[in-house]
């Protein structure tokens, strides 16, 4: 008897699907990449921390090895180009902060921004994923609370010093977000996955952990409104 697939509409060996997956999953390598080495970078600004991040690192080179794997369960092959190009500005933005000793702008780039849209793209994935990327991703999307929780900690606990600064990267970076998630919407439907939900699901993880850190309702929704409008 053949297995009965749990969404038998979506077809993982379509040509369509796996012209898609090439991307989307590009997008993720390169951003599990891109986390290992800004955690690594970020053990020069916060020297006290230097262990827990070396192990959030090491937690974000597993999950790049995941979906590796992914790809290759499904014969496809990640497109690196088009993936690094997807994260040149977040990429652009984070080194120009670390060059400058801004510790804020880059826990709000790695672990609040990139932390809220992969916990939102996973979790949005999960339902319509083979069964073998769910079992990657639902691993995957556990520790990437505790990659949330680490900047939600530290920019706590410094909120009065660092509260202008975390604006100010609110600014710069949300509208980025936006723009990324418009990009990678069209290759999102086809994998399943519903652009709205995205953007929900991102909007309430950050905007809860703006909370966290100490902003109010006021404060959040005049956040996100700047970036959604680019204002
Ligand atoms: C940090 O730990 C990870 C950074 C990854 C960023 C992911 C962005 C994802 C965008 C599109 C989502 C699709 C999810 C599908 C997974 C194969
Ligand atoms: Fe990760
Ligand atoms: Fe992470």
């Amino acid at each position: 008897m053949p297995q009965l697939q749990a969404t038998p509409e979506i077809d993982f060996q379509s040509e369509t699907y796996q012209d898609a997956y090439s991307r989307i999953d590009g997008i993720v390598i390169e951003g599990e990449q891109e986390a290992h080495d800004n955690y690594i970078q970020l053990t020069a600004l916060l020297p006290d921390y230097k262990d827990e991040l070396v192990r959030l690192s090491k937690m974000e080179a597993r999950h790049k090895k995941g979906f590796e794997a992914c790809g290759r369960n499904l014969k496809v092959v990640p497109d690196m180009v088009f993936a690094n190009r997807f994260f040149a500005d977040l990429h652009g933005n984070f080194q120009k902060a670390a060059a400058e000793n801004k510790i804020a702008t880059c826990l709000v780039i790695q672990a609040l921004i990139i932390e809220c849209f992969a916990i939102a793209a996973y979790n949005i994935y999960i339902p319509v994923a083979d069964d073998f990327a769910r079992k990657i991703t639902e691993g995957v999307v556990k520790d990437e609370y505790s990659h949330l929780n680490f900047g939600e900690v530290w920019l706590q606990a410094h909120f009065e010093e660092v509260k202008a600064e975390v604006e100010a990267a609110n600014r710069e970076n949300l509208p980025i977000v936006w723009r990324m998630l418009n990009e990678v919407e069209t290759d999102a439907h086809v994998l399943g996955m519903d652009k709205d939900a995205l953007v929900e699901d991102f909007m309430i993880q950050y905007g809860e952990a703006l909370a966290n850190i100490g902003f109010s309702t006021r404060d959040i929704m005049r956040m996100s409104v700047y970036g959604l409008t680019g204002a």
